[in-house]
Parts: structure tokens; C-alpha cells; sequence
């Protein structure tokens, strides 16, 4: 494993870069936050010492540190200085369908996503058996980095029928809404959850070290008629979600049947 880079890395800017300095710097500080070298809650030194030891201006200290705090890294408290963010900690029951917009509102916090690729394709042979589609039936694809308060909290791949949801490009915010909206609310949900490390791939997308735990989370969720709806595969980053279950005590009797997520 390669050591994480220092905070004052000679090679980090260069004015050879056709980037300005500001956003060079702002890449170097995102890497440090994704390296782990600044750790959640780590006091990021003064603007001062910044524009000393990467021998910049403090005007570009300031832009690189402002581009951060836009995107959730970084966040100032009055009179404290800049630190590094936490991820929200959000408790999820998982007896609700509920989709991740209002899972977020609920909890006072912004929903997000950026969007890593949408596109409308034939099914795969796994997600035509998954959705029940004919062969070279279209699907919808819709895959997303999810945020909260801008801060990256889980990377979604949502497949849907292609003649429930035709046009991928009319979500611009909430799936779900969209899908009410079409007549076709999700109903029932079957989800199997397992843990996992992030590969280098997915925490880059996601912020975070390489390696660190996360939640993989498969949901297929039906219509009230019981034909599938979508399918989604994602990554949730296991420091900033707690799945809770209620449990009640068994009457005795039988066994309810279960169902298995395949
Ligand atoms: C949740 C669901 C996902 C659904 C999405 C819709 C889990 C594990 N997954 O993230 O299946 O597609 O919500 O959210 O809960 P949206 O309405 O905000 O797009």
C-alpha cells in the first residue's frame, strides 16, 4: 500500500499545470481528505500557514477552501476555523419503503445527487430476469452519487423497465416522485444487504479512503399489481448509515414464508 501524500507536497501545484493554482490545491486537499492524511473533524492549518507552505497567495487559499466548503469537505465555524466534514449519521429504519429524498428531508438534511451516467438501454441478461423483461426489452438507467447537505453518502445504480420510466432524463431530482407521477408508485421492496470495502473506484466517487467499509444494498422493488419496478444495486458508506429493524416477539405458530432477494 502506497503511503498517504503530506499535507505540504512540493509536486502538488505546479505552474507548468494549465489549472488554475486554486483548483490544483483543492485537488490536493480533496486527495489528503480522501487519503485519509485529514480526517474527519481535523483542523485544516490557517489560511496563513496554507499560503506559506504551498507558496501560493492567500487569495488562493481562500478559493481552494471556499470550492470545499461548496462541496461538503470542508466545513468553517466562526472563530473556530475550516475543518474537515463528517459524513450526517442517519438512522434508517428498514420496515419503510421510503425512498433516499424523503429519507433525507425527514431528517433536516438536503437531498443531492450528481449524476455519474443515465442512459436507455436493452436489459442485460441479469436485469431482464431480475425485472421480468423480454429479451431486448429497454430499460432506464439511472446511476447516481446521492448527498445530503452536499456530502457524498451513497452511490446508486437504479434500473427501471424502460416502458414504466421512458425518458431517464425526466428525473432531475426524486425517482420515486417521478414514478408516482407516471402512476407507478413503488409498493413492496425486497432488499438483502450485505458488507463490503469500497474499491478505489467507488471512494473516489464517494470521498472516502480506499477500503472503507460500506454497506452494498440491493433493492427490487414492485408494483401494487406485483410486476417489478426497479432494480438497484448500491454502496452506502457504512460511517454514515445505521440500518435499524424492529423485532417483535414471536407468537409461536408458524414460520411467516420468506422471501428471498435472487
Ligand atoms: C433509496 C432506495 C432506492 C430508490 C431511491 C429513490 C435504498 C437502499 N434504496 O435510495 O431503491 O431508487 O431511494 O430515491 O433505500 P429518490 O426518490 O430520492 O430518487
Amino acid at each position: 500500500m502506497s503511503l498517504p501524500p503530506p499535507l505540504y507536497d512540493p509536486a502538488a501545484l505546479s505552474p507548468d499545470n494549465p489549472s488554475p493554482l486554486y483548483m490544483q490545491l483543492a485537488r490536493h486537499l480533496r486527495r489528503l481528505i480522501a487519503g485519509g492524511t485529514l480526517a474527519a473533524d481535523d483542523a485544516l492549518p490557517a489560511e496563513r500557514d496554507l499560503a506559506e507552505g504551498f507558496a501560493v497567495s492567500r487569495v488562493t487559499v481562500r478559493k481552494a477552501v471556499q470550492a470545499l466548503v461548496d462541496e461538503g469537505l470542508l466545513h468553517q465555524r466562526p472563530r473556530a476555523g475550516t475543518f474537515v466534514a463528517k459524513a450526517p449519521h442517519v438512522e434508517q429504519p428498514l420496515s419503510a419503503l421510503t425512498g433516499f429524498s424523503e429519507d433525507m428531508r425527514s431528517r433536516g438534511l438536503e437531498p443531492s445527487s450528481r449524476w455519474l451516467s443515465r442512459s436507455i438501454a436493452p436489459a442485460s441478461p441479469e436485469e431482464a430476469m431480475v425485472l421480468g423483461l423480454a429479451l431486448g426489452e429497454r430499460v432506464s438507467r439511472l446511476w447516481r452519487l446521492r448527498l445530503a447537505d452536499d456530502v457524498p453518502m451513497a452511490i446508486e445504480l437504479s434500473v427501471v423497465p424502460a416502458r414504466v420510466l421512458p425518458d431517464p432524463m425526466q428525473v432531475t431530482g426524486s425517482l420515486y416522485d417521478v414514478l408516482r407521477g407516471l402512476g407507478h408508485p413503488p409498493h413492496r421492496a425486497l432488499q438483502r444487504l450485505s458488507a463490503g470495502l469500497l474499491s478505489a473506484d467507488q471512494a473516489g466517487i464517494l470521498q472516502v479512503p480506499e477500503g472503507t467499509p460500506a454497506l452494498f444494498i440491493e433493492r427490487r422493488s414492485f408494483l401494487e399489481n406485483g410486476r417489478p419496478l426497479e432494480f438497484v444495486r448500491s454502496q452506502y458508506r457504512g460511517d454514515a448509515y445505521d440500518f435499524i429493524v424492529e423485532l417483535n416477539l414471536s407468537t409461536g405458530g408458524s414460520t411467516p414464508a420468506s422471501e428471498t432477494v435472487t
